[in-house]
């Protein structure tokens, strides 16, 4: 297997080692990483040039993650609560001492209450195929705890993509200088994934317009030539006041619909009630600016547009998704460089086979993440009795802190937290177990911006008595006399056990060279390279079963709650 070491002469004779390796956090870009040790201490951390769009740097983050990794907060021992809930006073603790108690507990509720009365709670941590969903996830489908469905982030963008276009790729970001016109929509690249960035400004010098959508003035919003500062939440009416237009001034790309969609009909029956003016009311914002980017985006092509997730975080959020994704279709901005949409490429690759999990899931109760507080503080027939946190901060994270922080204060509940640093949330625990991060322990990272699959490596030694996600759930597992975890122990099982599963070329490519990039990183042309995944190829502009599904229909707009006493939206950029 690649090692990783990129030492030169100059790094060895100061006693130096340069390591490549990738960064998996839950961010578009998945940069390669050179990692310079001294000493066995991490001294600096760059981009590299493995993964061709790292281009050398990285963000501020993660270049500073030193920081985190030998800070103050690090979690360095199991620690076990001292004194009363939330007076934050822990004793250390031996892992033997912390997983002995775990397993006892989760034993006896599971005798007394049944195993729903156990939530474990967790989302991407790391991010990796490694941290999430291996052998946690069969654990606690075997134990037969609560099941927690991840609601909290992309659920809706992801509904609206996989509806419309059955989660085709999307425009890469060089491709992005190809584009004469690039709209922004509810994302924010300066701060949440800033290999983009460049690209925009690139297109901007050769002539591109930028447009951006974004109740706050972000930073490309200031150099945008239009920026409407919409109100949260009324995206889908500014998209389909843009419809609208597109429709009844003979804009729309009949030709297109005709031959790659369903249900334009019905989008443009829905669209009819939003004129531009309508809209600019509803949304806050100028009519004339609207009308302007409305011609803009009939007239000028290539076009793109970046869908962000800023959009969904709103009672209409989902509709939002599906009205902005739907643009390309209808304005016809398909079939050229630099033009379509880029959302998720998540789905780009199916290469790790379901059965990665191979425990099948029980018919348990499901718990949606964002309602942690009332799952707390109401949920009967069992109530929840343990919570098992990892990967996850739900105290800074979940909507409703004030619930979520009353129902961490129950003095019937234990919890478990497992964290690589205090967080707000580990200071409320009973137990609090201490993680390695991706610079510790093995890990294999899938971008969802371009694609490309590479592995993360340990480049310095556990900090402290830290492990992995995958060598705790297994020795867990192990106490509870479950199969969970018994082929794979350590991390390194686990990697191994994953590449099997991986077809073979993609296996050796990764494991000679640490990096592989995916089929679609040939900047491929939407419906020229790569097409709608749904049954038939085409795009569902209408789909059906979402609109049984949905109370208020497709493409419907929720008003605002503001009431005088709360007139203000809170928004979590
Ligand atoms: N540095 C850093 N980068 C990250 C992350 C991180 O924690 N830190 N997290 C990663 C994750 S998990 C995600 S999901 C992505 C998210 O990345 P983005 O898609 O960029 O999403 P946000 O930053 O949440 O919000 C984007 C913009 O949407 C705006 N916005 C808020 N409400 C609305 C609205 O109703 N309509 C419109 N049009 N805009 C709105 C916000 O003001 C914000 O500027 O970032 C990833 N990258
Ligand atoms: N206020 C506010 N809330 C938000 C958002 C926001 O912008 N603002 N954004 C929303 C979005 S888009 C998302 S995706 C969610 C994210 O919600 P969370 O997943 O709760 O986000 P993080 O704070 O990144 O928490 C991840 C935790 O996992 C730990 N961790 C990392 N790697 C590992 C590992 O290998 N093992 C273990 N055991 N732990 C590990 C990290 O130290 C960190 O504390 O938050 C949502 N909620
Ligand atoms: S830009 Fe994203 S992928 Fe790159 S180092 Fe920062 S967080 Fe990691
Ligand atoms: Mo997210």
């Amino acid at each position: 297997c690649y090692t990783g070491l990129v030492s030169d002469d100059d790094d060895l004779k100061w006693g130096r080692s340069k390591v490549d390796t990738v960064c998996p956090l839950d961010c578009p870009d998945s940069c390669s990483l050179a990692v310079t040790v001294e000493k066995g201490k991490i001294v600096a951390i760059d981009g590299s040039h493995l993964h061709k769009v790292t281009d050398g740097y990285i963000c501020g983050k993660v270049r500073r993650f030193a920081e985190r990794v030998y800070g103050e907060t690090r979690l360095q021992h199991p620690l076990v609560r001292e004194g009363r809930r939330g007076e934050g006073r822990f004793r250390k603790a031996s892992w033997d001492e912390a997983l002995g108690t775990i397993a006892t507990r989760m034993v006896e509720i599971r005798d007394r209450w049944g195993g729903e009365a156990i939530l474990p709670f967790s989302y991407g941590g790391s991010n990796g195929l490694l941290t999430q969903d291996t052998v946690d996830a069969r654990l606690f489908r075997e134990f037969g705890t609560s099941r927690l469905a991840r609601t909290v982030c992309a659920i809706p963008t992801t509904t609206a993509h996989r509806a419309l276009y059955g989660r085709m790729s999307g425009v890469t970001y060089p491709d992005y200088q190809h584009a004469r016109l690039i709209v922004v929509w509810g994302a924010n690249p300066s701060s949440s994934g800033v290999h983009l960035v460049p690209h925009i400004k690139a297109a901007q010098k050769a002539g591109a317009a930028l447009v951006v959508l974004d109740p706050r003035r972000t930073n490309l919003a200031r150099q945008a030539d239009i920026h409407l500062a919409l109100k949260p939440g009324t995206d889908v009416v500014v998209a389909l006041a843009l419809h609208r237009y597109l429709f009844e001034h003979d804009l729309a790309d009949e030709q297109f619909l005709a031959e790659h969609t369903h249900g334009a009909e019905q989008l443009r029956e829905r669209a009819r009630e939003w004129t531009l003016d309508r809209a600019a009311v509803v949304a806050g914002i100028d009519p004339e600016l609207l009308e302007n980017f409305a011609e803009m985006y009939a007239d000028i092509s290539p076009a793109v547009l970046r869908c962000g997730w800023g959009l969904e975080r709103n009672r209409n959020g989902g509709n939002a998704a599906l009205a902005v994704l739907a643009l390309p279709a209808v304005a016809g901005k398909f079939g050229v460089r630099g033009g379509g949409f880029s959302m998720s490429n998540s789905a780009a690759w199916n290469l790790v086979p379901d059965s990665w999990i191979e425990t099948p899931e029980p018919d348990t109760r499901i718990v949606k993440m964002h309602q942690l507080g009332k799952a707390l503080l109401e949920h009967r027939d069992p109530a929840i009795q343990m919570l098992f946190v990892y990967n996850c901060n739900p105290v800074a994270t979940m909507p409703n802190q004030n619930r979520v922080l009353k129902g961490l204060a129950r003095e019937d509940l234990f919890t478990v937290v497992f964290d690589q640093v205090m967080t707000d949330t580990a200071k409320l625990a009973d137990v609090v177990l201490p993680a390695t991060t991706f610079l510790e322990s093995y890990d294999v990272a899938v971008s969802y911006g371009l694609t490309s699959l590479q592995l993360a490596r340990p480049v310095i030694d556990a900090v402290g008595e830290s492990r992995p996600n995958v060598e705790v759930f297994a020795e867990l597992a192990a106490r509870l006399g479950l199969e969970a975890g018994r082929d794979q122990t350590t991390d390194a099982e686990a990697l191994l056990h994953l590449t099997n599963a991986l077809p073979k070329e993609i296996r050796r490519n990764l494991m000679d060279t640490g990096a592989v990039t995916g089929p679609t990183d040939a900047a491929p042309i939407q419906f020229s390279d790569v097409f709608p995944r749904t049954t038939d190829r085409k795009v569902q502009l209408f789909p059906e079963a979402l609109e049984r599904g949905s109370p208020e229909g497709l493409y419907r707009y929720r008003e605002d709650l503001a009431t005088s006493d709360y007139p203000l939206t809170l928004i979590s950029p």
